[in-house]
């Protein structure tokens, strides 16, 4: 054995750990898949995670708020569904090191994702355009592919879907895919359920919009729990309470917790115009070029295009609010 300290004691350490990656997570307990025999078993976190020493360009340093500014430093990282990892099983199963991640989310806490199916339903809760351009920059900024997904077709009249449809139109032609479904008599999942191979994807949306419920029309034999909602509220609880990968069409998918709200986690004005690339695409006929907030400046390119009814009103409407939000973000220490 070469002696301790040396490099090739590090190589020898690692020859001994074997990867697997983590599939679901539930108080504590990680349940793994070997990357190379595809066993399954539960394995926890050694402590040493918790200081684990990282460089600025780590991809597990990030900006968590306005203050602090990323630098070498020593951080906890808790592994996380989707997370490739090296494991040890000499005495316990425990995961000894959490590999660099191609992208993360908090909420929902998954690593990896190849791409998000966001669901929104037509009601119940009601379609909001004002969450929906605040989820494409949030995973904008994550360089995360984005499908969306409109449920319960099923519940409102042909005459106000094919207005939000109309109004959807844009984002098609910004070139996102968008299916409506009805996930209680499986309408509109003939193509959904090809876009899932080779891929991780990640169910998100509020809670109650049922992801669930699509997630159990796509595989029955789950029989995921899912709410019944409450009608004189017009909105549920949260059912789900975990984060799980389940294989399906050739890929995992994840059903995650909604969430009742979602913050941002830009700190500069000039990250959320980065963020509209249907702005970004007309920046340079502005009279300050990219130095144009698209607030109240003269010569705007973008805001002449709103009243030209181009851009719809609403999306340079939320886009300024969010301006102000992320402007007024007290800084959290
Ligand atoms: N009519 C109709 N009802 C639906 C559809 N999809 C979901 N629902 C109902 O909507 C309610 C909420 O569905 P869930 O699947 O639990 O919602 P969820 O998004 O998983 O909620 P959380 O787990 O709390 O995030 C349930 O009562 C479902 O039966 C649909 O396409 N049509
Ligand atoms: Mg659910």
């Amino acid at each position: 054995m070469p002696p301790a300290g040396s490099s090739e004691v590090n190589i020898y350490r690692r020859n001994r750990l074997k990867k697997a990656f983590v599939k679901k997570l539930i108080s504590n307990q990680y349940t793994l898949v070997d990357l190379t025999s595809g066993k399954e078993f539960i394995a926890s976190a050694r402590g040493k995670l918790r200081h684990m020493r990282i460089d600025e360009d780590s991809s597990f340093n990030r900006q968590t708020t306005k203050k602090t500014k990323k630098e070498n430093k020593v951080v906890t990282i808790s592994p996380k569904v989707g997370d490739v990892v090296f494991y040890d099983d000499q005495e316990q199963v425990q995961i000894t090191e959490v590999l660099p991640r191609q992208n993360e989310l908090e909420r929902p806490d998954v690593a990896n994702i190849d791409q998000v199916l966001v669901v929104f339903s037509v009601i119940r809760p009601d379609f909001s355009f004002h969450l929906l351009d605040k989820f494409l920059v949030i995973l904008d900024l994550e360089r995360l592919p984005v499908v969306l997904v409109i449920s319960k077709i099923d519940l409102i009249d042909d005459e106000p879907l094919q207005a939000l449809k109309e109004d959807l139109s844009y984002y098609v032609s910004m070139g996102y895919d968008i299916h409506y479904v009805n996930s209680k008599e499986r309408i509109g999942f003939d193509v959904l359920t090809t876009i899932f191979k080779d891929k991780i994807t990640v169910l998100a949306g509020q809670t109650g919009v049922g992801k669930s419920t699509l997630l159990n029309a796509l595989m029955p034999e789950l029989q995921l729990k899912t709410q019944e909602i409450s009608h004189a509220l017009g909105r549920g609880k949260h059912t789900t309470r975990h984060t799980e990968l389940y294989e399906f069409g050739g890929g995992y998918i994840a059903d995650t917790p909604g969430f009742s709200k979602i913050d941002f986690r830009i700190f500069e004005p000039d990250m959320l115009k980065e963020c509209y690339p249907d702005f970004n695409a007309l920046s340079s006929s502005c009279r300050f070029g990219n130095k144009c907030l698209h607030q109240h400046e003269p010569g705007c390119a973008v805001r002449e295009a709103t009243e030209q009814g181009k851009i719809p009103p609403w999306r340079l409407a939320h886009y300024r609010l969010f301006l102000e939000e992320i402007k007024n973000q007290k800084p959290k220490y």
